[in-house]
């Protein structure tokens, strides 16, 4: 977008004048970001009205993307990249005596995500508005994020993450869009056999938007947040008595006022499965009320309205569509029920059966009674259909309700056209694993749609050296289309090229320590290895095997003074779930390893260990440029996919990983001698879990190695993790270590060793390094979101 600076500048300064009152050399910086991004908003506010009348006015299918998060990071940097204004909007504020730069930390990074699942949701979100795809978010506007992360004493404390202290001026508040969600009451039939929904509470979901910007000006999509909000009207107002309107007002709040309520306990699980409910709902009768505006036959809905469920949170998608065809639409069940598949489509992200949800079928009952008599007749339809071609086994996996549990999954699968893993194992694993008997029953349903990471975010704008290195050598199509990076190729052995990588990569490792140094005083040498962990904490993903390994090289160095090491700093980053305790005495043991490694002249420097505390997008927008190992080390079949991984490898680290989820379509690109593989593979462990002839008794009794670092969690010899070693302790002995770590830990021990020998021949490490780079376009999300495109939900776009 072409602006005229000193157009700009004036209208800069009004909106400064008109949000505080002040003048623009008496205001903060954060006020000036407000201003500012208020600023933009007004200027996309043109193209974001044509986008939406274009798709109105050519009646163009689109996608609506339901998801409880979507981890969108700071939007000020990209905004600007995006629209082209970057450079001057920094003139600008350089007139004004201001630095980009300042202005950018100001931004509080939205609490709308936590893990892989909700950046892969904002990742989508560009491609989509990038690719000009008519795509919607559709989710949760939570007043306070899951937490902000503090450690105390080694331990994780958390404390509220209330990033809309100062408001977020990207969002528009559209009240005249309200929706009524309802919840409660009892139904009954009336003489017509209709349902009659009574006694129900109401509350009323707002919709705050927000601009999805693409770039060169394409396409402006919308991110449509819920809010629960008390609405009265005037006459309402006279007749409630103000203590106790008060009271209603948080208790109404309280259903969008938190990401990931602790769900230990049955009042915690009621109000995520209300949140899940109410911006279903919300959603769902917002886009039908659109729809019925274009005058349509109902019978066209799948043809102009795409809804994907992003992991089974929102699957009442599924009853509620059904309920509003029935209910409102006065359709029978069979075109209900047809309608409704035809419009659905499911993502899986998880094999692990723990969070593979279902809900208390008195939970349903009681909260949406409606809900659950459609949820009980899909199940008997189900059942009437299959029972005679299935076997009991078969029909006791694939039932919706089943031993007083609605289960979600199986809902999805049923009653959408298409189901996807997220890498080709997992994918794999579902289709012969996890759901076999529903891939028996629907083959075509199941397909692969391997993740994808955002090129603008986790390049162009999070590494801007490296990226003008790689305009200067192939010139700029590949940020257009990252596949074009595959030209890097031919620079692999172009030594001065080969240089230049370095320099790269140490001006970022060299700003990424001044920033530590100057925000934690952490104190991080340059010049070692930078081994990076930094994802959601969870025993899968196995921090835990990384952390023992460091205490074993911790050991090495006590026992042999003298041994010499290529200086690392093992770096992690990551949330444990405030109810998830072990994940917590992980983190107690990485803070106690690094108090003790830290502070310890024996180690003299050769290694270091760093626990950033409050991980979240900006500060992966800084580690992974500087990163040279990134660590991939989940057991294997467990992580479905991982994102990281591909960040890491476009910014041209070295992937040390297990066989698993698009690890291996990492390897497949790379090449095996560009990454670091160990462990146990999927054959191996599904062989441990079907024959249970693992035991971690006897690798502990048998290896010195593992004995000595395992009892050292428990002995003492780190006074700081005092009695919290115990736990880790027993989940190893005890529970007969149910991710196989100590398996893994002579083979990931070398693996480990062999990078840091590699490391001390920097040509073929930064020949590795360029591989890497340029054989990621594959990973671009503009590729994975051309095939959900085209082969699930069947939108046109520009591409
Ligand atoms: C989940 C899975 C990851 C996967 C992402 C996105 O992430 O393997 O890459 O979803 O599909 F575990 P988390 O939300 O659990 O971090």
């Amino acid at each position: 977008m072409q602006i005229d600076k000193e157009q700009f500048k004036k209208d800069l300064a009004e909106q400064i004048q008109k949000d505080y009152s002040q003048s623009i050399d008496t205001v903060s910086t954060g006020e000036i970001y407000q201003s500012l991004a208020k600023t933009i908003r007004y200027y996309i506010s043109g193209d974001w009205i044509k986008c939406k009348d274009k798709v109105r006015d050519n009646l163009e299918k689109q996608v609506y993307y339901f998801s409880m998060e979507f981890m969108i990071g700071r939007l000020l940097k990209e905004t600007l990249l995006k629209t082209g204004m970057l450079e001057d909007v920094t003139d600008v504020l350089k007139d004004f005596g201001f630095k980009l730069e300042d202005i950018l930390e100001s931004e509080r990074e939205p609490g709308l995500g936590n893990g892989g699942l909700g950046r892969l949701a904002a990742c989508f979100m560009d491609s989509c508005a990038c690719l000009g795809i008519p795509g919607n978010g559709n989710g949760i506007r939570y007043n306070y994020g899951m937490f902000e992360q503090r450690f105390s004493d080694g331990n994780q404390v958390e404390w509220p993450d209330d990033w809309l202290r100062n408001k977020n001026p990207w969002e528009i508040r559209k009240e005249n869009r309200k929706e009524v969600v309802k919840f409660g009451g009892t139904v009954r039939m009336d003489a017509n056999l209709k349902p009659i929904h009574e006694g129900y509470e109401i509350i009323h979901a707002v919709p705050y938007d927000m601009p999805i910007i693409g770039n060169d000006d394409k396409t402006i999509n919308t991110l449509r947040l819920w809010s629960a909000e008390l609405i009265l009207e005037d006459s309402e107002l006279n007749s409630v008595e103000y203590s106790k309107l008060e009271a209603k007002k948080i208790e109404i709040q309280k259903i969008t006022n938190v990401l990931y309520p602790d769900d230990s306990t049955d009042e915690g699980k009621l109000l995520r499965l209300k949140q899940e409910y109410f911006f279903v709902s919300a959603g769902l009768q917002s886009i039908m009320k659109d729809f019925k505006k274009l005058k349509l036959s109902i019978s066209e809905f799948p043809n102009k309205v795409a809804v994907h469920i992003n992991d089974t949170h929102p699957a009442l998608c599924i009853p509620e569509l059904i309920r509003i065809l029935l209910d409102e639409e006065h359709l029978e069940w069979e075109e209900a029920i047809e309608i409704t598949r035809a419009t659905m489509s499911y993502t899986n992200h998880t094999i692990m059966q723990e969070a593979l949800e279902k809900w208390p079928a008195h939970f349903l009952k009681n909260l949406l009674p409606r809900i659950y008599m459609i949820l009980e007749e899909l199940d008997r339809r189900f059942n009437d259909k299959y029972s005679s071609s299935l076997t009991e086994e078969q029909l006791r996996n694939t039932s919706i309700i089943r031993d007083g549990y609605v289960r979600m999954a199986n809902l999805s699968v049923i009653m959408s056209h298409s189901t996807n893993g997220v890498a080709k194992l997992h994918t794999d694993l579902l289709k012969t694993e996890v759901m076999k008997d529903l891939n028996f029953l629907f083959p075509d349903r199941f397909n692969n749609k391997t993740n994808g990471i955002s090129y603008r975010r986790w390049i162009e704008s999070c590494n801007p050296t490296l990226s003008s290195l790689i305009d200067e050598t192939i010139g700029k199509e590949w940020r257009k289309n990252p596949l074009e990076l595959a030209k890097l190729n031919d620079y692999k052995d172009d030594s001065t090229m080969l240089d230049k990588i370095e320099r790269v990569k140490n001006i970022n490792k060299e700003n990424f320590s001044d920033y530590m140094k100057q925000r934690y005083d952490f104190d991080i040498d340059p010049k070692s290895i930078y081994d990076v962990q930094i994802k959601r904490f969870h025993e899968y993903k196995r921090q835990f095997l990384n952390a023992l390994h460091i205490l074993y090289l911790y050991h090495k160095i006590l026992r042999e003074p003298d041994y010499k090491m290529q200086p690392v700093t093992f770096i992690f980053g990551g949330k444990a779930a405030s109810s998830y305790y072990r994940a917590k005495k992980v983190i107690k043991f990485i803070n106690s390893l690094a108090y003790h490694i830290n502070t310890d002249p024996r180690v003299k420097g050769r290694i270091k260990i760093y626990l950033i505390p409050n991980y979240n997008v900006s500060l992966a927008e800084r580690i992974i440029p500087a990163t040279n190992i990134s660590e991939q080390i989940s057991t294997a079949t467990k992580e479905a996919s991982g994102t990281s991984n591909m960040k890491f490898m476009l910014n041209g680290a070295i992937t040390l990983a297990t066989l698993d989820g698009a690890n291996i379509e990492i390897k497949d690109q790379v090449g095996d001698d560009n990454i670091m593989i160990f462990g146990l593979n999927k054959e191996e462990v599904l062989d441990y879990q079907s024959n249970h002839n693992y035991n971690a008794s006897d690798i502990y009794q048998n290896d010195q190695d593992i004995k000595m670092v395992v009892d050292s969690l428990v002995n003492g010899f780190l006074p700081k993790l005092g009695y919290d070693g115990i736990d880790l302790y027993d989940s190893l002995l005890k529970e007969n270590d149910r991710y196989y770590v100590l398996k893994d830990f002579h083979s990931y021990k070398e693996a480990s060793a062999k990078l840091r020998c590699m490391y001390k021949d920097r040509k073929k490490w930064n020949k590795m390094s360029i591989i890497n780079t340029a054989n990621a376009g594959i990973f671009s999300s503009d590729e994975t979101i051309k095939r959900y495109a085209k082969e699930i939900w069947n939108v046109n776009g520009d591409f």
